[in-house]
């Protein structure tokens, strides 16, 4: 049995999924990830300062200018479409119990058709103004573009995303930790798995089908039942010529 067989055995026989999922799964909706030979940590900036540093809660809190101009340019993509990956685990759900647990904050999941999807880190599509905490849509913010989008109120608008620096929702952990010590099977797609506490979470699976989906080698490589490295598009595609 080759490895895509393997996947579609495994896939098969569980009937609870969690998907834990990456900015590698949106690079083929002409997203970046951070870490990848072209993802935005590689890309030579205009700005002095490290992407690490702009995306932190202080950096935001002394030069929202300076996270705006990097924010609207590197990180929201508002025509970006979720691709074959985001619809086949949208799929899923007809015959599984599937629940997403995603560091993305693009989207992508829900705008497939994912129903129960654990934003760990949050999401561009919401933002609320520091000061009187009223709601914006992405609509609303990126008419601001490049520029700090103000609120009514004269406020500062801050997208819903978890900067570095600050910490979880706690509920998301709370559900997180739970759909994946629950499960019977763990696929991990699209993640460098290196940002914490989120890449810690897989070790509260605790059964016998970990997969890992990933273009390039991860610490957690040697602790999966099954490990792919090649595009996810690739994966996808060769599974669905079996008929799944
Ligand atoms: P990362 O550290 O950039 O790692 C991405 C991983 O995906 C790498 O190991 C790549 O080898 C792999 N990869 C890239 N493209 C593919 C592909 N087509 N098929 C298979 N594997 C691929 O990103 P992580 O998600 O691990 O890091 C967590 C950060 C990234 C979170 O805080 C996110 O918010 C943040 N992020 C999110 C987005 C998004 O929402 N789309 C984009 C960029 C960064």
């Amino acid at each position: 049995m080759n490895k895509i067989e393997q996947l579609k055995k495994m896939i098969e026989e569980s009937h609870d999924i969690v998907i834990f999922s990456g900015a590698g799964l949106s690079t083929n909706s002409g997203i970046p990830d951070f870490r990848s030979a072209n993802g935005i940590y590689n890309e030579k900036l205009k700005s002095k300062f490290s992407p690490e540093e702009i995306i932190s809660h202080s950096f935001f809190m002394k030069h929202p200018d300076d996270f705006y101009k990097f924010y609207f340019e590197k990180m929201v993509y508002p025509d970006a479409k979720p691709n074959i990956a985001h619809e086949f685990f949208a799929k899923l759900q007809k015959n599984h119990k599937v629940t997403i647990v995603t560091q993305n904050i693009d989207d992508l999941h829900q705008m497939a058709g994912s129903k129960n999807v654990i934003e760990l880190h949050g999401s561009i599509a919401r933002n609320y103004c520091m000061k009187c905490r009223k709601y914006y849509n992405i609509k609303d913010i990126i008419k601001f573009s490049p520029n700090i989008p103000y609120c009514e109120c004269g406020g500062i608008i801050k997208p819903d995303v978890v900067l570095y620096e600050e910490s979880l929702n706690e509920d998301d952990i709370v559900s997180a930790v739970r759909a994946i010590g629950d499960c019977d099977m763990l696929i991990v797609v699209g993640t460098s798995l290196v940002v914490y506490p989120a890449a810690g979470f897989v070790r509260y699976y605790n059964k016998d089908k970990l997969v890992l989906l990933n273009k390039s080698e991860t610490q957690y490589d040697s602790k999966c039942n099954l490990v792919i490295h090649d595009d996810i598009k690739n994966v996808i595609k060769e599974i669905e010529k079996l008929g799944l």
